[in-house]
């Protein structure tokens, strides 16, 4: 197991496509692994791979108030969406941010388990919101993209100062 470093907007490998896991090996359960631990570790709920720089279709979450029920999305897609709400949003590659964006209220999606096994099901309250932000992420969006661009250019302003200053210890 190994923690992993999470890449900050506006980093542009953010921004790239991650393709999709041909063959389920040992290599896909290792990531997976290393990605749920870095989500426990930065107190996430989600974690896509191409939030730790790697290109590949794999999401990581946990949405037990417990923190002990990981579940791993291999290849998810949204099939059907129906509805539309806002749900209050942050996002571990965008530290200290959270705001309301629009996103469909349920969705039908598919994916596949580590040993293969494709999945389908429909999901509603935070499962789907998290689903659509973390496919979000496979093809290179943040949900800040669904802000204006001047709230978007201000945020960014505010975390590259913060990342160029040190972090005071009193
Ligand atoms: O930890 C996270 N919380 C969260 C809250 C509302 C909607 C989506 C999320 S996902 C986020 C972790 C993350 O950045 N996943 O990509
Ligand atoms: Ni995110």
């Amino acid at each position: 197991m190994s923690l992993l470093p999470v890449l900050h907007f506006p980093d542009p490998r953010l921004r790239k496509q991650a393709k999709p896991v041909v063959t389920m090996d040992a290599s896909v359960r290792t990531l997976a692994d290393d990605m749920l631990e870095t989500m426990y570790a930065e107190r996430g709920i989600g974690l896509a791979a191409i939030q730790v720089n790697v290109q590949l279709r794999v999401v990581v979450m946990d949405l037990s108030e417990e923190r002990n029920q990981p579940r791993v999305f291999i290849n998810p897609v949204i099939l059907t969406s129906e509805g539309t709400g806002e749900a209050q949003e942050g996002c571990l590659s965008v530290p200290d941010f959270y705001e309301k964006v629009p996103r469909a209220e349920r969705v039908t999606y598919r994916y596949q388990e580590l040993d293969g096994k494709t999945i389908e099901a429909t999901a509603d309250g935070l499962l789907a919101v998290c689903l659509q932000h973390e496919i979000d992420h496979l093809n290179g969006k943040l949900f800040i993209d669904y802000l204006s661009p001047l709230k978007r250019q201000r945020l960014r302003k505010k975390i590259e100062k913060s990342e160029r200053e040190p972090v005071p210890v009193l």
